[in-house]
């Protein structure tokens, strides 16, 4: 490894730089496409293929501080997804996003450029958490639990992904047809059920439950589609803040709401994941950016 100004430089297609405030990130590079992977939280905060504007949204309000979410990319909700299921004082979706993880291993070949950190492992007991990225025609993440417990180990995740679109009531969400879904800001979890593609004209934010499926992000402006595919995932979380919840949110700009769409890959809900002593559950994210709509 050569250092250059605080960079190391891994491969010729690793490097770890330095970020925004007192972060760091591994920059990947594959054919001309780019993606960034922040040690805090793991977290992916930025993915460009060649030729493209960015497929990942972040918030210029973003906080880049090891106590705080970074708001944007794709934040890791682990052990739970949502407010903590008994302790209101825990942080919101878990512990991993607000923790520094450490690099396990990388490598550079013809047909991909990979990054996999670890958890910590005095950060959750009987349990080891792993998260690779690969670059490579197209982006996949994947999140790794082994319960190295002796008992089972009951929890919720998702990766929380915030995708850059141009323009959100020109976009439609689409995949998730006849799928059932708890709205998240009905008072009650009753199920409903999904007619045609999702659009969006207020705050939205719904649990997609018991759906494998695939989804598609349609971007006229944009000219392109986002497509979501997903292996180990039982749940799909859809929101958008819109103008009201965007105010409220002190790391979160009031309008960008307009340029930002989440479409999460998770499993929560009704969708707890119950792993057996020894075994292992990896929850993995492919996104592939399609030009069209010419
Ligand atoms: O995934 C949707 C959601 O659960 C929303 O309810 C909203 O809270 C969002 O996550 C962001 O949560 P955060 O804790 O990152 O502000």
């Amino acid at each position: 490894m050569t250092t250059i100004s605080e960079e190391v430089i891994i491969s010729d297609r690793i490097t770890l730089k330095n970020g925004s405030g007192d972060l760091r990130y591994f920059e990947l590079r594959f054919n001309g496409a780019e993606a960034h992977l922040y040690l805090h939280g793991a977290h992916v905060l930025h993915y460009q293929p060649a030729g493209q504007a960015p497929v990942l949204w972040h918030s210029q309000a973003s906080a880049f501080d090891s106590k705080k979410p970074i708001r944007g990319g794709i934040p890791v909700c682990w052990p739970w997804f949502g407010a903590h299921p008994n302790d209101p004082e825990q942080p919101a979706h878990g512990i991993a996003r607000l923790t520094e993880w450490e690099p396990v291993n990388y490598s550079a070949t013809e047909a991909a450029t990979t990054v996999t950190l670890r958890l910590p492992a005095h950060c959750y007991p009987n349990a080891s958490l792993q998260l690779s990225l690969e670059l490579s025609e197209q982006l996949s993440v994947t999140l790794t639990t082994v319960n190295t417990g002796d008992t089972d180990l009951r929890f919720t995740e998702a990766l929380h992904s915030y995708f850059a679109i141009q323009d959100i009531p020109a976009v439609t969400v689409t995949g998730l047809e006849e799928q059932h879904y708890i709205n998240q800001l009905a008072p009650d979890a009753s199920l409903h059920t999904q007619t045609g593609p999702i659009s969006f004209a207020e705050e939205t934010d719904r649990i997609y439950t018991d759906t494998a499926h695939d989804c598609t992000i349609i971007d006229p402006p944009l000219h392109r589609s986002i497509h979501i595919s997903k292996k180990n995932s039982l749940s799909t979380v859809v929101w958008n803040p819109w103008i009201d919840k965007s105010k409220r949110m002190p790391d979160f700009g009031d309008s960008e709401y307009l340029e930002m769409i989440c479409v999460e890959s998770a499993n929560c809900g009704p969708n707890l994941i119950t792993l057996a002593p020894g075994k292992t559950h990896a929850l993995q994210l492919n996104i592939h950016v399609k030009n069209n709509m010419k």
